[in-house]
């Protein structure tokens, strides 16, 4: 009996990381006065590490190892990231970030069957509020675990044993909804049962453990496609 779906947040309720958080970095970077900026296609590359904060870090470190930032290296790059956050819910404010398809469906369907709904993101606590409250009610989902709530980030399944032990759920009586190889790491190593929704960022990903790869969430006039797995199981 299905008693939860757990979601994450970006590439999975809505593709926020090319147009979104992307963007907000470039914007940054300008402000900061610092010429660099991101392409999409070089962003793909980067998004090998996750969390915000750790991704810059491993951008300066590797690209830009003589950089000199004007105070310690960490705290540089948190102020930057404080920065990126204020340009990133600038872009979710604007609308220009859609939710994913079936995803307001999925979650109305689950509301009133009596699912219970959380999120296990890794991105920043502001980030993901600014992308639920836009398109959710605040009761919507029982639980947001985000960012910095714990001291490792997916692919370790920290939020997600965070998530299990605050809802007091069994993991098998949940679904987790993915859209990357780290997440799907995260959520399989906690012990729950995981489908991945990709995209074009993680479509040649492959993600061991996970029930089934599907196309997105789907709509009735526009039905979903079963990449790889079972969805029968
Ligand atoms: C998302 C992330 C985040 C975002 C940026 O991973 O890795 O770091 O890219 O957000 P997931 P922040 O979808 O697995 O949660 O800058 O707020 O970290
Ligand atoms: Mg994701």
């Amino acid at each position: 009996q299905l008693k939860a779906i757990i979601f994450d947040v970006d590439g999975t309720l809505a593709e926020t990381e090319r147009d979104g958080h992307r963007l907000a970095f470039n914007q940054a970077f300008s402000e900061a006065g610092l010429p660099w900026q991101w392409s999409a296609e070089f962003y793909g590359k980067l998004l090998e590490v996750s969390g915000g904060k750790e991704r810059l870090l491993s951008y300066v470190r590797q690209y830009h190892p003589q950089f000199e930032p004007p105070v310690e290296l960490a705290v540089w790059a948190a102020q930057l990231h404080r920065q990126k956050t204020k340009y990133y819910r600038q872009l979710l404010l604007e609308g220009s970030i859609p939710l994913r398809l079936g995803v307001e469906r999925l979650i109305a369907e689950a509301r009133g069957k009596d699912v219970r709904l959380a999120i296990a993101t890794t991105s920043a606590l502001p980030n993901a509020m600014a992308l639920l409250e836009k398109f959710f009610h605040p009761t919507v989902f029982e639980l947001i675990a985000a960012g910095d709530i714990v001291a490792q980030k997916k692919p370790a399944p920290d939020i997600y044993h965070y998530v299990i032990e605050q809802m007091h759920v069994s993991p098998r009586e949940c679904i987790v909804i993915e859209d990357s190889q780290a997440g799907v790491q995260a959520a399989t190593q906690a012990g729950l049962p995981t489908l991945v929704t990709q995209h074009e960022y993680t479509q040649n990903q492959d993600f061991p453990g996970a029930i089934a790869v599907l196309s997105d969430l789907g709509e009735p006039d526009s039905p979903f496609e079963v990449i790889r797995g079972d969805l029968g199981s």
